[in-house]
Order: C-alpha cells, then sequence, then structure tokens
C-alpha cells in the first residue's frame, strides 16, 4: 500500500520511538498509527497526548519552522539562541496534561495556599496553557542562575543581622527574564514569520512554572518542591514561551532525591509537611512575602531573623553544595541587602524603602510588611539595645505595626527579665543521671 506524506512521517516516528526504547534512553509508548499516544516515562508518569494528537491530524493548522538556510536544526538553533541571551537553561516541554497539574486542584482545596487567591483564578488555564493558547504545541522553558558568591543563611550566626532571601539581592527577575523572553520571541516572529504564535510569562501568567520546567528537561521536583538541576543546583529562575511551533522536546530528568530529606528537616516551621508538598501558610517566603496581614504568633519564634523569604531548605541540600554562580549583571546583589544590620533597616521610612527597593522584588511587601518582619527579627534577636528601636513603633499609627511591636517588646523584655532572674537565682545543683542501657543519651 502506498503510503501518503503523513503516515509516512507517521512510520518514521513509530520507528524512531521503537528505536528509543530499544536503546533505553526513554520508555515512552508512541502509538502513531492511531494517531494516540500514551507515554510511560520511567517514573510512572502518564502522558495523554491525545489531544495533542487530535491536533495533528488537523494538520494544515501545524506550524513547523523554516528550517531553510540553515544546517542546524531549528530547536538546536533557538537554544543556542537563548543561551546567548543568557539563559543556563533552555528546553522544550509538550503541551500535555502532566500528573503534578493534578496535585494543584487538592493543593488550593487543603488550603495549602492561604491568602493567596491568585491562584485560584483561571485555574483550568493553569492546567492547560490552550486555553492560553489554543494552537499550543510546545512550551520553551528558560532557567537563569541567581546564585552568587556570598555566603548562605546558614553561615551566618549574628543576632544584629537579617536575612534577605538571594533570589531578591539583585534586580526584579520578572524584569530580567521578560527581557530575554521578548527576544526569543522576536526570534521566532523573525524566523517563522505570521504564522508563528506565541505568550510569554515570567510567574506573570496563570502556568505552573515548575512542571513545564520539569518536562522541559531543566530539572526534578526536589522535596523542598524547587525544582533542581543535576549540574547547576537550584538557585534559578523559570520563565516560558508557549508557542503553536511543534519543536523537538527534551525528557524529563529523574528524580534524585533518593533517601535525603535534609530540607524537610531543617525548615524551621515544618513548612514542608511531606515530600513534595509545602504548606505554604507555615513557609517563611509565605509569611514576609504573600501574606499582608498578621503572622501567626505561634509560628514568629521560629522564623528567627528572616526579613524577606527564606533560603534554608535550598542551603542545607547537598545538590546546591556546587552551586553555579550567575553570570547575570542585574543579580549580583545591591548594597546592603546581604544580611544587612538589623538596626539600620529599622531607620527606614516609607520613601527611602520605595527609593532603596525601587525595582527590586522586595517592593512586593511594601514597607508596611517589611517592618512588619523586621519587628519580629528584632524580637528574636534577644538583643535587649533594641527595645528603644521597637518602643518607637508602639505608638505607630498601623494597627499591624502597633501589634508585631507588642510582641517584640514583650519577648525581648521576658528575655532580658529571665537574664536577670537567672543572674540572681543561684544555679540548680546538677545530678548526674546514672547511664542506663538502651536509654536514650
Ligand atoms: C505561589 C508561589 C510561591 C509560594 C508557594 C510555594 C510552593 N511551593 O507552591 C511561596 C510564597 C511560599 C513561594 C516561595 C518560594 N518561591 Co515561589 N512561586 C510561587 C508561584 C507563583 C506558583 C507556585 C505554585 O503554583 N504552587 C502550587 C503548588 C501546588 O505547587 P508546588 O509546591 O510547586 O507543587 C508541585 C510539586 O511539588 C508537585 N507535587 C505535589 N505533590 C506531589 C507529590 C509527589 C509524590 C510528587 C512526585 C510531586 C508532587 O506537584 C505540584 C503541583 O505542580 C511560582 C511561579 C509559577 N507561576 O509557577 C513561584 C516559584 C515556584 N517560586 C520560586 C522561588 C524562587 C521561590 C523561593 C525560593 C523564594 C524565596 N527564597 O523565598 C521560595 C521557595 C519556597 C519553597 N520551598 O517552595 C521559583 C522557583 C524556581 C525553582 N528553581 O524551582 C518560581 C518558579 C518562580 C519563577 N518563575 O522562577 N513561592
Ligand atoms: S523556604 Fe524556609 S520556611 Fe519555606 S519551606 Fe524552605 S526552609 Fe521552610
Ligand atoms: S535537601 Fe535532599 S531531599 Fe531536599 S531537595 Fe535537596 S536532595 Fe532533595
Amino acid at each position: 500500500m502506498a503510503l501518503d506524506g503523513f503516515s509516512f512521517y507517521s512510520f518514521l516516528l513509530y520507528e524512531l520511538g521503537r528505536y528509543l526504547i530499544a536503546k533505553d534512553n526513554v520508555n515512552i509508548i508512541v502509538d502513531m498509527r492511531n494517531v494516540n499516544y500514551l507515554g510511560d516515562l520511567g517514573d510512572g508518569l502518564l502522558i495523554d497526548l491525545q489531544r495533542t494528537a487530535q491536533k495533528k491530524n488537523r494538520n494544515s493548522q501545524q506550524i513547523m519552522p523554516k528550517i531553510e538556510n540553515s544546517t542546524v536544526p531549528f530547536t538546536e538553533r533557538l537554544k543556542s539562541f537563548a543561551r546567548e541571551l543568557g539563559c543556563e537553561l533552555v528546553g522544550v516541554a509538550p503541551v500535555a496534561q502532566f500528573q503534578e497539574l493534578g496535585f494543584y486542584p487538592q493543593w488550593l482545596q487543603e488550603g495549602h495556599a492561604g491568602e493567596m487567591h491568585y491562584l485560584e483564578r483561571q485555574l483550568p488555564t493553569r492546567l492547560d496553557p490552550r486555553q492560553i493558547l489554543p494552537e499550543a504545541q510546545s512550551v520553551i522553558v528558560i532557567g537563569v542562575v541567581y546564585h552568587t558568591a556570598q555566603p548562605l543563611s546558614t553561615e551566618i550566626q549574628d543576632s544584629r543581622r537579617g536575612w534577605i532571601s538571594r533570589y531578591a539581592w539583585g534586580d526584579d527577575y520578572h524584569d530580567v527574564l521578560r527581557e530575554k523572553l521578548a527576544a526569543l520571541h522576536k526570534f521566532f516572529a523573525q524566523e517563522v514569520g505570521p504564522d508563528y504564535k506565541g505568550r510569554y510569562y515570567v510567574d506573570t501568567g496563570p502556568m505552573l512554572d515548575r512542571v513545564f520546567a520539569k518536562y522541559a528537561g531543566l530539572g526534578w521536583f526536589g522535596k523542598h518542591t524547587n525544582l533542581i538541576n543535576q549540574r547547576l543546583g537550584s538557585w534559578f529562575f523559570i520563565g516560558e514561551l508557549i508557542t503553536n511551533l511543534v519543536l523537538e522536546f527534551d525528557a524529563p530528568p529523574p528524580d534524585r532525591c533518593g533517601t535525603c530529606r535534609r530540607c524537610i528537616d531543617a525548615c524551621p516551621t515544618e513548612a514542608i509537611i511531606a515530600p513534595y508538598q509545602l504548606d505554604a501558610r507555615r513557609c517563611i517566603s509565605y509569611l514576609t512575602i504573600e501574606l499582608r496581614d498578621e503572622i501567626p504568633e505561634a509560628l514568629r519564634p521560629q522564623m528567627g531573623q528572616h526579613v524577606f523569604g527564606c533560603d534554608i531548605c535550598q542551603d542545607v541540600c547537598p545538590w546546591n553544595r556546587k552551586a553555579a554562580v550567575t553570570s547575570e549583571h542585574a543579580f549580583l546583589p545591591r548594597p546592603d541587602t546581604v544580611a544587612p544590620p538589623l538596626a539600620a533597616l529599622a531607620e527606614m521610612d516609607e520613601e527611602a524603602f520605595r527609593q532603596k527597593f525601587r525595582r527590586s522584588p522586595i517592593k512586593r511587601a511594601k514597607w508596611r510588611g517589611f517592618m512588619r518582619n523586621l519587628l519580629v527579627a528584632l524580637g528574636n534577636s534577644g538583643m535587649d539595645e533594641y527595645l528603644p528601636i521597637v518602643a518607637r513603633f508602639l505608638q505607630h499609627p498601623e494597627g499591624l505595626l502597633r501589634e508585631h511591636a507588642r510582641w517584640a517588646y514583650e519577648k525581648l523584655k521576658t528575655k532580658v527579665d529571665g537574664n536577670a532572674i537567672e543572674k540572681q537565682t543561684p544555679p540548680p545543683t546538677f545530678t548526674p543521671v546514672p547511664f542506663q542501657e538502651g536509654g536514650k543519651s
């Protein structure tokens, strides 16, 4: 029987699929003859590409990039271009119903998003990029490293200093990555012409960035829920471009967390409630950045001196021991962002805050939120010299700040009074307990 163009193409893909299976590169079942793919990628992931396949049936709508004037395949050229733009990572994911998308509605239902109600909006769109771009075929995902050579939060033990998360030391990543994606978008428009369609986002649209990043081969979900790249670590931002172009897809890397659970054990607020599951309401990052109101009192003592975001779970991760450092100038730390003195932060009025953190992620907390966090950090510092600073906020017109100042003041006072009591009272006599075999040491 003579093969038409599409069947011949299908046959070639079918043979390629069989070859890959035989090579054990990827365990994917491709049944092109029924134009119905069901793939099983190693770790039990089920991909239903049926809808994509149905689209392929409507072959006339499929947009293949021009490859004339070049011996290098288009996807490779696009990746080289992205690397030239300063994206350390770039990959392509298919538009499909990935397993992890299914966890999302339940996560919301269990209330783990807290006050981040924006995560509940446009739910169908978050689960399917075709709601954004009906012709979507591929998602190009970029990863840009933000790590710098400065110390980790776990290395700083100074009661007079606060902690601002590493990701917020430089310029706002939304702006930096958006520029790179805009350049990629332009590249496509020039190479493909008017048939090209694309939408790009950096955490700005209804997308689950990490899911598509995983299937674009950028990394695996760590148990702390951040994506980790075997070569570069987890200190990278993610942005994506959804397009109607059919490109060569990358494969997701295997989970390399193994039996490790350092991040889970190190989290001071027990926010990682199970491997790969975060209760955002307990996460210091949420409490200091996203939450607008009072920080629950029970969690305040565990927050230590964090004034914006938190890095602990990534600091302790073995895959970050040799993490790559950024080549992006915009992510180098601005002055006074790495472990800033608490007293200096307390001197900032609203105008100074606005000036200092213009085009920085820190502006998201607003002065009111930042000062609330600072009061918690001052309270946790245990330094009685901060009592006068905290006392200034006891009379503040803003109720939120008055309440956090009251808490901090009492905490510092208890510490000071407690020390005074300790000094007056003679230490209790120590009676050694005889060692019993099998007992706890
Ligand atoms: C909301 C949000 C937050 C919230 C909630 C975080 C969270 N884990 O969900 C808060 C404010 C706490 C937060 C904190 C941080 N964030 Co944030 N955040 C987002 C945002 C806007 C949405 C994330 C989301 O939808 N979460 C919903 C939940 C359900 O998703 P998830 O936790 O990732 O869970 C998935 C997996 O864990 C998996 N899963 C769930 N259960 C199970 C079970 C099993 C068995 C398996 C295998 C998988 C699995 O499926 C889930 C659904 O996809 C994204 C940008 C975006 N649009 O995607 C950035 C984003 C995730 N954040 C980012 C960053 C950098 C951070 C911080 C490091 C910042 C900081 N230092 O303070 C911290 C990290 C804290 C942490 N441990 O996650 C980066 C992550 C980059 C990376 N390399 O992974 C993103 C992608 C922004 C970006 N574009 O670069 N963030
Ligand atoms: S960012 Fe901090 S609080 Fe949030 S999960 Fe990681 S260690 Fe816990
Ligand atoms: S600390 Fe361990 S468990 Fe947590 S993300 Fe890193 S490797 Fe995985």
